[in-house]
């Protein structure tokens, strides 16, 4: 059976209609895939496939990003998209952990990436679709095979590459489009990073497997959002994490009158906006209602599960602090410590269907330890039922797992990388409640003997800056003399937490970024 993910692309491959358009280029379906079929040869060299060797993707937002994504696709190659945030280190990490066998990369990126393009293939995005069209048909993909990679972070050290097959791809665009009611009519306005499933998948795959059209935005940025909503043949869907809500409340508070009008005037005429990735504080839902009318559509999703949950399309059935129901094909368990069910819960939340991930690159065990009998995937969230079924997440399972502007972070990798700073004895990474970030990444740290000047914050950071992705950075460092371990010597994180919004951390000095 052939990938229903390129057979639904190639549905489109006549349509002169708009698919994408950035700040300085725009394509029609038609113009897509026939430079992606350009790509997919400068990839193969003439060879008929990748044989799903892995392709990484170091490519600023639009239109020349698509290419490559779906240049690779058509290679039968797998996608690894980056994120142009990671320093130069970690990208080499990337790249090396998934064998990547090529480089695409923008020119803007070309200096971060040198680490990662020693010893591979390098192809530059901006040139990559000149040359010539193959001739024969691309070798043909099954559903099972790995299309995408895309690293998580867990509860061990590393992340992990979770492997997206073909099928999962196209099931998940296609619970969407239903439940969401896509159609060839809708523009969506993208300002998520690419390298999470919610930019690439939930959001721009699900647009352009309906035949849609999208705006990539280089980054996001609230004021040019809001403008965006304004412009002539504004967008229709809007998908966002609850910062950037938050952000796009500031820059309306800041506005003038007659600005803020205009805005709101522009977000009203928006058919949807979602909010996921963390959870919607109701305050935002709330200011987001007094402006449109409406509050965001929130769902619940997950790299390893795509969408899980979801409130519905109609507003009337939105309801606030929910994520909603399992959409079509998505079933749904709340069980006990002993994977015992649950009818209301609160226990873990565990998905089940075929958008569902096939497991971790190269971590059999891991993949193992990720389901449950009966391919359940133990999604980590705590979670209870309403009555009629609406699903609540109270949290995780793990304090080790962060969750900060909608970026999953593990404090054990965050406190691993800190651990290679000499002057660092003792670290733990903790996340506190923060309006903004929804958590805010904490260190809290014990210098080595007659070093603590290179643990003050501005310092520490500062080192972790060069090796970390700026937005696993600790927003703050706090110097202690020592951290609070019960009697295994394990760190009592809860206590630790407490210990800092109440100000009582033992001879704290405290910095704030
Ligand atoms: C940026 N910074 C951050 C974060 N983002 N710090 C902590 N947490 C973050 N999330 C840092 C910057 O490096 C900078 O550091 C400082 O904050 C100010 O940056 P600013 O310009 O204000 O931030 P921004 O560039 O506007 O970024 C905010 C953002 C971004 C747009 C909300 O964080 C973002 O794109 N988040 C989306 C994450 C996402 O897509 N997650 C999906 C995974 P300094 O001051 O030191 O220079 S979950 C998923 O995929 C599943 C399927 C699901 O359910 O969706
Ligand atoms: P990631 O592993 O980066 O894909 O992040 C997935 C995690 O984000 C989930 O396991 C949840 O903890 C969290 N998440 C996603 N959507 C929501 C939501 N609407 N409310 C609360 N948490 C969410």
């Amino acid at each position: 059976m052939p990938s229903p993910f390129v057979t639904r692309l190639a549905s489109f491959q006549h349509e002169e209609r708009l698919a994408v358009e950035d700040d300085a280029r725009s394509r029609t379906f038609a113009e897509l895939w026939d430079r992606a079929q350009r790509v997919r040869l400068a990839l193969t060299e003439g060879a008929p496939s990748l044989e799903g060797r892995a392709v990484a993707i170091l490519v600023s937002p639009g239109a020349l990003w698509l290419e490559a994504f779906f240049g690779t696709i058509l290679a039968g190659g797998v996608a690894l998209p980056l994120s142009p945030l990671y320093p130069p280190a970690e990208l080499a990490w990337f790249g090396e952990d998934a064998r990547a066998a090529a480089v695409i990369v923008s020119e803007d990126q070309h200096e971060r990436g040198a680490l990662l393009c020693e010893g591979r293939r390098v192809l530059f995005a901006e040139t990559l679709a000149d040359g010539p069209r193959p001739e024969g048909d691309a070798a043909p993909l099954e559903p099972d095979d790995v299309a995408l990679l895309l690293y998580t972070s867990g509860t061990t050290g590393k992340p992990k590459g979770a492997m997206i097959t073909h099928a999962n791809v196209d099931v998940q665009a296609a619970i969407l489009r239903e439940a969401w009611a896509f159609g060839e009519g809708d523009r969506l306005l993208h300002a998520l990073p690419l390298h999470h499933l919610h930019g690439l998948g939930i959001s721009l795959l699900t647009t352009l497997l309906a035949g849609a059209a999208a705006r990539l935005l280089p980054r996001f940025e609230a004021r040019r959002v809001w403008e965006t909503f304004c412009r002539p043949n504004p967008p229709t869907v809007w998908m966002a994490v609850p910062t950037m809500y938050q952000k796009l409340f500031e820059a309306f508070d800041a506005a003038d009158e007659p600005t803020r009008a205009r805005w709101a005037s522009g977000a009203r005429g928006l058919r949807l906006a979602t909010s996921g990735s963390a959870a919607l504080p109701v305050t935002l839902a709330e200011r987001w209602r007094a402006v449109t009318g409406t509050i965001p559509l929130e769902r619940f999703g997950m790299t390893e599960i795509g969408v899980g949950a979801t409130n519905t399309l109609d507003p009337s059935g939105r309801r606030s602090g929910s994520v909603g129901l399992p959409p079509r094909s998505v079933e749904a368990r709340i069980v006990d410590e002993a994977g015992n069910d649950l009818e209301r819960g609160p226990g873990e939340l565990w998905i089940r269907g075929p958008s569902v991930f096939k497991g971790y690159l190269g971590r059999e065990q891991a993949t193992q330890d990720a389901f449950a009998e009966g391919r359940w995937f133990r999604t980590g969230d705590v979670a209870e039922r309403a009555e009629d079924g609406y699903l609540r997440l109270l949290g995780r399972t793990s304090v080790d797992i962060l969750k900060s502007g909608g970026y999953k972070l593990s404090a054990l990798e965050i406190e691993e990388a800190l651990r290679e700073n000499a002057a660092v004895a003792e670290v733990a990474v903790v996340g506190l409640p923060d309006e903004a970030w929804g958590e805010r990444v904490v260190a809290v740290v014990v210098a080595a003997p007659g070093r603590a000047a290179e643990c003050a914050p501005e310092v520490l950071r500062g080192w972790a800056k060069e090796r970390m992705a700026l937005y696993k950075v600790p927003r703050e460092v706090i110097v202690v003399m020592s951290l609070p371990r019960n009697a295994l010597g394990k760190v009592v994180k809860p206590e630790l937490v407490k210990a800092i919004v109440r100000g009582t951390v033992a001879n704290m000095s405290r910095t704030e970024s």
